[in-house]
């Protein structure tokens, strides 16, 4: 199997099975529903739990270490950045569903450079929590995340609530961010396409310094499409740098009163941009670059759905310019990319050539749900690597993967009702709820213990 020099396997054991299921006819009834209490086929699902998912954000962790290897504070923040945004880069194009982690489960990952241990420690609420350490413990990076999704129709809508923290001991600093919303669209007809949106501050608790970024929707034309755009500031919020990019593809940063001449320089240029004279396609929003063919196969199902289902109003609704049919936003990538003395922080590693027929997975995904050898022996028995339900699907057994997630979902209930039975509250085995020390808000801390490897008295939840 192709693997990369560092022995990661760099693909999944099968293509992906390219369903023609309809979402909207699985969705209709849930319009203002919590998704997560919707139980979906899991031909819509992808092969990792969302505690793998979740450690995704790792990608670039080498960000991380370089920040910590620079004295000046503005510039560890620069790093720090990067590194927030680049750990969103990899859920472009991803619009399968990660399967629900069980409560209890866990997932861990040991690279060369950090090892990172997740565990599901609520379930309704579902509330993933995550700690991650460098090897050289230059830094730690934790958190927890409540993804709350909702359904409006021709629209998924997903808050990831929770706040994430950095903090580089040589430094004695921490720094903190929220991580923005994202909104799956044309749910009901259309390609299913992903956009990710609103504030992002990441502040230094140490200095009062932070990074103010807005990640912007798509707009009218889509010309605003994965862009990001903001500042960083000081603690009396004087501007230093102007930060721009795309959470796609690249971050970079430039002096602020740079920023200041170019502007001015070239506003007669860009209001010509802007009206949009100079127009070009970047590579990754081109329509070749397909999404999901089971996504398309929808624009044929769309009309009798809805037809059938919806309501006037609604219907409106889905008529709207960026419903139209084949539409996926194409943005105008070329304005305020190349401004001079620009430094670039972080740029995006290429996607593997077959990505489209294994779930859009980066190479980092492919790798995450491998069993490596030496692994066998030490791995905690509630590890997502051991779910029979992803294993199947990641084999390309749909069927058996559906039925080991209902026989799992069901083992799940009756292990909750027999803890009613004996009033016995369950607790999380490796984070405790505290209060984190650099944000003064209650938080999931991890209790230290997972590395020493003392597993007996898990549970068995698979
Ligand atoms: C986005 C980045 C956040 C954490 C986070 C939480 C929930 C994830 C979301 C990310 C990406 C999109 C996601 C979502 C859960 C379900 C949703 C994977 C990783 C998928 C695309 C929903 C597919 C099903 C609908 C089409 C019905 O920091």
């Amino acid at each position: 199997m192709a693997s990369d020099n560092s022995g990661y396997r760099l693909i999944l054991p099968v293509p992906m099975y390219h369903n023609d299921f309809n979402i909207w006819s699985v969705l209709k009834n849930c319009i203002g529903k919590e998704l997560s209490k919707i139980t979906m086929p899991v031909v819509f699902n992808e092969p990792l739990s969302f505690l793998q998912r979740m450690t995704e954000y790792m990608e670039y962790a080498h960000l991380l270490r370089i920040a910590t290897e620079q004295s000046d504070p503005i510039t560890r923040l620069q790093y720090v950045t990067g590194f927030a945004v680049s750990a969103l880069a990899s859920n472009w194009e991803r619009l399968g569903k990660p399967f629900n982690p069980l409560l209890g489960e866990t997932f861990e990952l040991e690279r060369e450079e950090f090892r990172i241990i997740c565990e599901q420690v609520s379930h309704h609420p579902p509330i993933s929590a995550f700690h991650a350490e460098a090897r050289n413990k230059e830094w730690t990076f934790h958190g927890s995340i409540h993804p709350k999704l909702k359904f409006w129709g021709k629209s998924v809508e997903i808050q990831p609530k929770g706040v994430v923290t950095v903090y580089f001991s040589k430094w004695n600093e921490a720094y903190s961010w929220t991580n923005v919303q994202c909104c799956v669209h044309n749910i009901i007809a259309g390609k299913l396409w992903m956009e990710q949106y609103g504030n992002m501050e990441i502040i230094n608790h140490s200095t009062g310094y932070r990074s103010n970024l807005t990640f912007k929707q798509a707009g009218s034309n889509s010309k605003d499409l994965h862009r990001i755009e903001g500042y960083l500031l000081d603690k009396s919020k004087r501007k230093l740098f102007y930060l721009y990019g795309k959470w796609t593809e690249f971050l970079k940063c430039v002096a602020h009163h740079t920023y200041e001449e170019y502007q001015k320089e070239n506003s007669v240029k860009c209001k010509r941009d802007r009206d949009g004279e100079t127009r070009s396609k970047s590579p990754n929003d081109s329509p070749s670059h397909t999404p999901r063919k089971v996504l398309q196969k929808l624009n044929s199902l769309k009309v009798s759905a809805f037809k059938s289902s919806t309501t006037q109003e609604s219907m409106d609704e889905s008529l709207s310019p960026d419903m139209c049919e084949g539409d996926i936003p194409k943005s105008d990538s070329t304005y305020s990319i190349n401004i001079p003395n620009s430094f670039t922080i972080w740029t995006v590693n290429p996607r593997p050539p077959n990505c489209e027929d294994y779930y859009q997975f980066t190479s980092f995904a492919m790798s995450l749900n491998e069993i490596n050898q030496g692994m066998q022996k030490t791995l905690c028995p509630t590890d997502s690597r051991l779910r029979p339900d992803i294993k199947k699907l990641e084999q390309g057994d749909i069927d058996g993967a559906a039925i080991e997630k209902t026989r799992l979902e069901e083992k799940q209930r009756d292990a909750c009702k027999q803890r009613k039975c004996k009033k016995g509250d369950w607790s999380p085995r490796w984070f405790k709820f505290e209060m984190n020390p650099y944000t003064k808000q209650e938080d999931w801390l991890c209790n230290g213990e997972y590395w020493n490897r003392q597993y007996i008295e898990e549970d068995d939840i698979f």
